[in-house]
């Protein structure tokens, strides 16, 4: 009599995934999967939740008691995405649920973005491009699309994570003078290393010539950012966001703006996301990407795969390889 085969634990997987990642998931798993990448309501999330043992979701997806009320089964949530504030993490642990992330993977590439956002608003690369293609270009001027220097000016960085750390490390070949703040100062070591320094939030403001937020989205920063802190700034600085749109009060950025308050922004997040303030389309000032800062294919299949590892690995008895600790 041959022994049968134990039957494949049920993965569920929110959105659509790399053709490989759905083939790997199938070697382990009965795997239903949304390749169509419909959108899923929150009942629907909760129904697609009911029989699984593991699920790869992504950062649009809230995970609450709410969606997690069908699901009995489920041992493992597992987010294509470094932040984690889209998660009730404690609420899944009360259900003995293990909830992983993607840190590291994306560090460097996200850190290539925030850069590059902060020199495009600084050098107005996407105003003059939008200009161009409106077909204004008739001569060479002066002052034509006169932005702000990045290099040999300060670097403001608000939270100094891993992230952070590889845009303070790029800022070295800009002769870029760097200052951040976190609520705690890095190690010596590190700041030695990065060639940065702590100073007081406030500070922070008032004297980055380019502020470039990465801090994680908790309830403290919400709307941490807002007319108070934009007026500390000085008039021809920038402010680049790639870590979650609520971090700024969204009409107090545009208010700054409009008023010349600031000189130009970066906004890879916004708080409605992917609705988007009208009046932040309206502005010139603004370089406005669709949250994309992780996004170059290595780097996306990498967060795929890392997540698809920490399912296998719970689903298989085994610790998580980035699992979110309980606070
Ligand atoms: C993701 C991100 O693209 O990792 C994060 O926290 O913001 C982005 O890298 C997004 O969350 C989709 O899951």
């Amino acid at each position: 009599m041959t022994a049968a085969h134990p039957a494949k634990a049920r993965v569920v997987v929110t959105r659509a995934l790399f053709p490989s990642h759905i083939q790997r998931l199938a070697e382990h798993f009965e795997v239903k999967d949304n390749q169509a990448d419909r959108a899923l309501d929150r009942e629907a999330l909760a129904r697609l939740l009911e029989h699984a043992e593991g699920a790869i979701i992504t950062g649009g997806d809230r995970i609450d008691a709410d969606s997690l009320s069908l699901a009995s089964h489920l041992r493992v949530i597992a987010s294509v995405s470094v932040g984690y504030n889209h998660i009730d993490v404690p609420a899944c642990h009360a259900r003995g649920i293990v909830v992983t992330n993607t840190p590291d993977v994306l560090t460097e590439t996200t850190a290539d973005f925030g850069f590059a956002l902060m020199m495009a608003a600084a050098r107005r690369i996407c105003e003059g491009e939008r200009w161009m293609r409106e077909g204004h270009w008739q001569r060479w001027e002066l002052d034509q699309m006169a932005g702000a220097d990045i290099h040999h000016t300060t670097l403001g960085i608000l939270g100094m994570g891993r992230i952070g750390q590889g845009i303070a490390r790029r800022a070295r070949g800009f002769d870029m003078k760097v200052i951040y703040h976190n609520r705690r100062a890095q190690a010596p070591e590190i700041e030695r290393e990065l060639n940065a320094a702590w100073v007081s939030f406030d500070d922070l403001f008032r004297r980055s010539d380019h502020l470039v937020v990465v801090l994680p989205y908790t309830p403290e920063a919400h709307h941490l950012i807002g007319a108070r802190e934009l007026a500390l700034m000085k008039t021809t600085a920038t402010l680049t966001n790639i870590a979650r749109g609520g971090i700024i009060d969204e009409p107090a950025l545009v208010a700054a703006l409009a008023s010349g308050q600031l000189a130009a922004a970066g906004l890879d997040v916004y708080e409605g996301e992917p609705k988007v303030l009208p009046e932040l389309l309206a502005l010139k000032s603004v370089a406005l990407t669709p949250h994309i800062a992780s996004a170059s294919r290595p780097t996306r299949d990498a967060m795929a795969n890392l997540a698809i590892d920490n399912v296998i690995a719970v689903l298989s008895g085994k610790p998580a390889l980035t699992p979110l600790e309980p606070d």
